[in-house]
């Protein structure tokens, strides 16, 4: 009886998580006028995405078994039997053990090499990538074999691994490993679900092989909301669209783990076997759905990639964009509310004003109608457009040839250089009007002969001018650098022309004493005088 109750219980929580609500987009309606279809905000089921999980490890050469290497257990340190052999694959332990199926065979398991480095820690990455955001279902669970980590990170990324943050911090003694108060997410209230925390849960020795696993609770902190049989799912989605940050929470594209300290099965790390601490996962479970903003109900692995495959006239790969030509209202995701149903926000012809013909290309939502011309016309045109139907680019801008013309970016600006050209509009192709001696698309180069000074002025000397005279140099096209004994603008000029005695010192390269010379002859000559 108990274990009936029990079972219909645990099927009760099952058809909950599974069949739930928002499975299907649309559904073909029979009304007085005819047939019509109704829109429902929809999402695909939850499903084991360790299937399509890319997985890397770090650093390179963590794997074990290259060469081979024996190791022990922590139950009996002294029977080292078993070896790691990575060119033997009865003996190898490669990462993509982490996500076979063993279908009740052997258990199979990726193991790092061993701890023989001591004290230098024992640091490895293992990186879960599925190019796609997921959003997660229930636990993440991951099964370590020899014992779980003593301090561990689970990271995660919203950005495809561009950037990461902590998801949950693991250690058998937090404060000591992370100066973090331990928690449990018992602890958490509606309040706080999304803090991020430190457990000692999944992280002590309990002697044996019997909790090999390590869990990111997830069903936990939907029980917040739900209770604890999660029967009213209806309250987590409504607290899912009004919960800043609740959605995102459970939101990733990337997983990692960093595996800071192994098993140690004691307080101490024994230095004279070091050949019983390594890492050994030999699963990684994450129940979780593909992120489609309740516009698709099925999501599909195809071209090595998670699919949304999109309705409501949306499209791209979490379905985050109006289809083109369905524009006239700008894209929003789907909402789990009202209930049950919720709000499909489908992307709509731009076909909806009430006067006739007011086609804008999704760049303006309103027409109005001019009396005197009898036209129709799109006011407040977007996203840089003008025109009747907004199809013409503002003035500053050019149109995108390869774009549809009711895509966003259909008008690009001309980005003329300020100083280079005559105003800051182009041709049809994006070529700026350039002021003399400039050229460039957009008029930030000089023509051959110019040099760049707010704008292009001709050069004044350079190697074919030849202008700067008596072995001067020129400097960047602007001016002649003299030899010393020489001045002017083309070093036309002597320094001393006037005195004689300089006229052998002219073949001097010493200006300096030069100058001296010059002026002690004249003294000298002064003083004759009288
Ligand atoms: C693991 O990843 C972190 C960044 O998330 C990086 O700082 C660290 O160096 C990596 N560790 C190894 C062993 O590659
Ligand atoms: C990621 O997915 C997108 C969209 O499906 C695809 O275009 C891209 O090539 C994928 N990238 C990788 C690295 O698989
Ligand atoms: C979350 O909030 C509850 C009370 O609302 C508090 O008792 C608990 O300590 C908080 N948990 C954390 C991790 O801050
Ligand atoms: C999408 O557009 C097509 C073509 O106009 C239309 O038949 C279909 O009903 C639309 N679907 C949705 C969900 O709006
Ligand atoms: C023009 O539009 C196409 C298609 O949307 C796009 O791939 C391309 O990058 C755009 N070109 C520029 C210069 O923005
Ligand atoms: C204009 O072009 C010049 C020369 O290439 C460059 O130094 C300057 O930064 C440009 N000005 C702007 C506003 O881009
Ligand atoms: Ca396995």
């Amino acid at each position: 009886m108990l274990q009936q109750t029990l079972l219909l219980l645990l099927l009760l929580q099952y058809f909950t998580l599974t069949l739930g609500q928002y499975e299907i987009c649309k559904s073909l309606l029979r009304t007085n006028n005819g047939k019509m279809w109704e829109f429902y905000a929809c999402q695909p089921k939850s499903m084991p995405m360790k299937e399509f999980t890319q997985i890397k490890v770090e650093p390179p050469g963590i794997t074990c078994g290259n060469p081979p290497e024996r190791f022990c257990t922590l139950e009996n340190p002294y029977l080292c039997s078993d070896e790691c052999d990575a060119s033997n694959p009865d003996l190898a332990h490669p990462p993509q053990l982490m996500q076979d199926r063993e279908r009740g065979g052997p258990v199979t398991y990726w193991q790092t090499i061993t701890w023989r480095r001591y004290p230098q820690p024992l640091l490895a990455n293992v990186t879960l990538a599925w190019n796609k955001s997921l959003e997660l279902t229930d636990d993440i669970q991951i099964t370590f074999e020899y014992g779980r980590p003593t301090v561990m990170v689970l990271d995660k990324s919203l950005d495809y691994g561009r950037t990461w943050q902590p998801y949950q911090f693991y250690a058998d003694d937090c404060m000591d490993a992370f100066a973090m108060p331990p928690k449990k997410v018992q602890d958490l209230s509606t309040s706080n679900v999304t803090r991020v925390i430190c457990t000692e849960e999944y992280s002590r020795w309990v002697g044996s092989r019997s909790d090999k696993n390590v869990r990111f609770e997830v069903r936990a902190r939907f029980a917040i909301f739900a209770g604890p049989r999660l029967l009213n799912m209806d309250n987590l989605y409504t607290l899912m669209e009004s919960v800043k940050g609740l959605r995102d929470f459970f939101t990733f594209t990337d997983l990692r783990l960093r595996l800071i300290r192994p098993a140690l099965g004691g307080t101490y790390v024994q230095r004279e076997n070091l050949y019983k601490y390594f890492y050994a996962i030999s699963n990684i479970e994450v129940p979780a759905r593909c992120k489609c903003n309740l516009h698709a109900g099925e999501c599909t692995f195809q071209d090595g990639s998670l699919q949304c495959k999109c309705d409501h006239n949306t499209t791209g790969q979490d379905c985050h964009r109006c289809k083109s030509g369905f524009k006239s209202k700008s894209w929003r995701p789907g909402s789990y509310l009202p209930l049950p149903n919720g709000s499909p926000n489908i992307c709509v012809v731009a076909l909806l004003s009430f006067l006739p013909d007011c086609e804008c290309y999704g760049h303006s939502n309103r027409c109005s109608y001019i009396d005197f011309l009898n036209i129709v016309t799109c006011v407040s045109c977007k996203h840089n457009t003008r025109g009747q139907k907004c199809q013409h680019c503002r003035l500053g801008y050019f149109r995108n040839t390869s774009a549809d013309l009711d895509d966003e970016n259909i008008c690009i600006e001309c980005n003329c250089n300020e100083t280079g050209s005559v105003h800051d509009r182009c041709t049809d192709a994006g070529y700026c009007q350039c002021k003399q001696g400039v050229t460039g698309m957009k008029c930030e180069e000089c023509l051959p002969g110019y040099y760049w000074n707010q704008g292009c002025l001709p050069n004044f000397c350079d190697e074919e001018l030849l202008l700067c005279q008596n072995g001067g140099t020129c400097v960047e096209n602007q001016r002649c650098q003299c030899a010393p004994q020489f001045k002017g603008v083309t070093c036309e000029q002597p320094v001393c022309e006037k005195e004689k005695g300089c006229d052998a010192a002219w073949a001097s390269y010493l200006s300096l004493s030069t100058l001296l010379l010059c002026t002690s002859v004249n003294h000298l000559t002064v003083r004759t005088a009288f």
